[in-house]
């Protein structure tokens, strides 16, 4: 059970965006390939656990308006997954997903424990991977949280390694948390994008380790 190892003071939890739209398992908007029943299973279970073990867990939420920027549908001849600029800024076309209050927006794993929630992605302007901050730079609660609950070190698992875990764990980097990823309880929307996320975040100090089955 590699967990044990890394209770310790001054370690906290994110789980990442473990939202039904995101998930096979729930038929959802913009399901994460390899999102099945076992793996939300597998990520319910080590939630439990570290939770279990005295470690608080911070669940970020993608909540949108449904007139956000991200949904493919509010730009009409655009289709999803096709890049575009706004104002300056790259974005992604997604389907809508995540509206606020619908069923999609629904996050699947629970804990026991000390247990948090922050959202993400509720200006209809900007889009927000991170769990720390929006596109236009607007901050998130989660940093502050995290320093009112002394956490230095955290572990960081959910959807998707290539977008909301990436962005996410690189701005916990930039803010001076000692990251580590477990990888196998990441699922990616796509295969180059997420081994060159993985890269990336290993160049940036990550350790990229297993929940299951690392020492
Ligand atoms: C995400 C695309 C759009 C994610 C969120 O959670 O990775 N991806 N919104
Ligand atoms: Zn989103």
């Amino acid at each position: 059970m590699g967990a044990k190892a890394f209770a310790a003071e001054g370690t906290g939890v994110i789980v990442v965006d473990l939202q039904a739209d995101f998930t096979e398992a729930k038929s959802g908007a913009l399901a994460v390939p390899g999102t099945d029943a076992p793996y939300i299973d597998a990520v319910e279970k080590a939630t439990r656990e570290l939770a279990q073990q005295g470690l608080p867990i911070y669940f970020t939420q993608d909540w949108h308006p449904p007139e956000h920027v991200s949904f493919y549908t509010n730009h009409p001849g655009t289709e999803p997954l096709q890049m575009i600029k706004i104002l300056g800024r790259s974005q992604v076309m997604w389907p809508p997903h995540c509206i606020q209050n619908s069923a999609g927006a629904e996050i699947l794993v629970t804990a026991a424990g000390s247990t948090q929630t922050v959202r993400k992605g509720l200006d209809p302007d900007f889009d927000s991977y991170s769990g720390f901050a929006d596109d236009g730079g607007r901050r998130t609660d989660l940093d502050r949280l995290l320093r009112r609950d002394g956490i230095n070190k955290l572990i960081v698992y959910g959807l998707a390694t290539d977008y909301c875990v990436k962005a996410t764990v690189l701005d916990a980097v930039d803010a001076g948390y000692r990251v580590r990823l477990f990888v196998d309880l990441c699922r990616g929307v796509s295969p180059d994008t997420t081994k060159r996320a993985l890269e990336e975040m290993k160049a940036q100090g990550v350790t990229v380790g297993r929940f299951h089955g690392d020492e």
